[in-house]
């Protein structure tokens, strides 16, 4: 008759006196022990012949105490094929410390292991290439800084197969564009590729084309990630930029990113700039479906009108040095898009006390109108005299109480600074 010790105990909680005479015979109590039972669990476990990242093996090594006693520091040793490695920041995230300096590899958690108890780890094993059809084989074992009942169930082997992988499978994720909205000429944005290979075989010969669209061109042609070389190729009419990919892209990739720092304009259509990424390999593919994507940012067209408003005291429509600014005098200036009439929410300027202003339009063919304060004892000064610098622009007025002059039709063009400049002369 075996009598576990976990019996013993529980017959002493209620029998003192019987439990002490049953522990008391050595015969009939076995005196507790830890005990390993160690085991391959195999997940994936044909690898590309080719080696790289299609020669990922999955496994997992679980230790299980069969014994009757805790097991301190479980460590897990590993011999594996020839040239094989594996990442030991995989399974430092869940506590695990793995040495792999050595031929064979050792993990450990520290953790103790009580009886009934297991613990697992998940290994991810690149092996070398090799030749299809082929097996090899990992040994690994379970050990514990306490004594074992026996070490017989200690390690076990597990095997690896040598296959063709399936093709290759570039596929272009997505394409992003930093910021998403709102580009204005000459202001900096990213064209962001994501990118993949999710076949099983390694791609060669990968390149990636960006068409520039009209009035778009590259800021830098680094793509901000190593293994890439860009360039600018097409016509200058349909330019476009291809990446190549230095070496072969091999399958679950690190940098599977491009970064492309591009600038628009001025003149790049307001609204919508689309790009187009697409992917290309001189290696068979499972699908080429899956090698285009586009994305885009809004591209905002706009220019600048803005003017200096004086007061010209001498009445020779120049703006002197020693005359004053307007500012107080003109309440407010409006931008009329021609042939329209001003609406609610038209674009207003004011002056600020240098008597300038200044106004983002969107391009287009404005009218300026500006309105001085009611009743002022001002008319508008005679226009274009001189320099366009320090003349006024406004070139008609309807001198009625409530003036109002107007300048004539100036085009605001993207990026563009127009300029309309104000002069009031004193009523004589
Ligand atoms: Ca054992
Ligand atoms: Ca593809
Ligand atoms: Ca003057
Ligand atoms: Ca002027």
């Amino acid at each position: 008759m075996v009598i576990t010790s976990t019996f013993a105990r529980t017959l002493s909680a209620f029998l003192p006196g019987l439990a002490v005479a049953v522990l008391a015979a050595p015969a009939a109590a076995a005196p507790a022990r830890a005990d390993l039972e160690f085991e391959w669990r195999p997940e994936s476990t044909e690898v590309s012949y080719l080696g790289g990242m299609g020669a990922r093996a999955y496994v997992q090594a679980v230790a299980t105490n069969v014994g009757t006693r805790a097991a301190a520091r479980v460590t897990f040793h590993f011999t594996p094929p020839a040239g094989s490695t594996m990442d030991p920041a995989e399974n430092e995230q869940f506590g695990w410390t793995c040495d792999t300096s050595a031929a064979a590899w050792a993990c450990t958690n520290g953790r103790t292991v009580g009886p009934g108890e297991f613990e697992a780890l998940n290994l991810t094993v690149l092996l070398p290439a090799g030749t299809v059809g082929d097996t090899v084989t990992m040994r690994g074992s379970a050990s514990t800084a306490t004594p074992e009942r026996t070490l017989r169930n200690n390690s076990g082997a597990t095997t690896f197969r040598y296959v063709v992988p399936r093709p290759a499978d570039i596929t272009v994720n997505s394409v992003s564009v930093v910021p998403a909205q709102r580009v204005k000429a000459n202001e900096r944005f990213e064209v962001r590729i994501e990118l993949d290979n999710i076949g099983g075989s390694p791609a060669h010969d990968v390149t990636v084309r960006v068409p520039l669209p009209p009035a778009v061109r590259a800021v830098s042609l680094d793509p901000g990630y190593p293994g890439w070389s860009c360039a600018l190729t097409g016509t200058d009419a349909e330019p476009a930029i291809v990446c190549a990919r230095d070496s072969a892209y091999d399958v679950s990739q690190l940098y599977n990113l491009l970064s492309l720092t591009l600038v628009a304009g001025p003149g790049a259509p307001d609204g919508p700039l689309t790009f187009t990424a697409t992917a290309d390999t001189s290696s068979p593919e499972e699908s080429t479906g899956n090698n285009a994507a586009d994305g885009g940012t809004i591209y905002y067209a706009e220019g600048t009108m803005s003017g200096r408003a004086w007061l010209d005291n001498d009445r020779d429509g120049r703006r002197d040095a020693d005359e004053p600014t307007a500012y107080g005098r003109i309440g407010k200036i409006e931008f009329v898009l021609e042939g329209t009439e001003p609406d609610w929410d038209v674009p207003r300027g004011h002056l600020d006390e240098s008597g300038a202003y200044s106004v983002r339009l969107k391009p287009g063919r404005y009218v300026a109108n500006a309105y001085p304060m009611g009743g002022a004892p001002y008319e508008f000064t005679v226009p274009d005299v001189g320099d366009d610098t320090t003349d006024s622009d406004i070139i008609g007025s309807t001198g009625d109480y409530y003036n109002r002059g107007w300048s004539a039709v100036v085009e605001v063009t993207d990026a563009g600074e127009a300029v309309v400049d104000i002069g009031l002369a004193p009523i004589a």
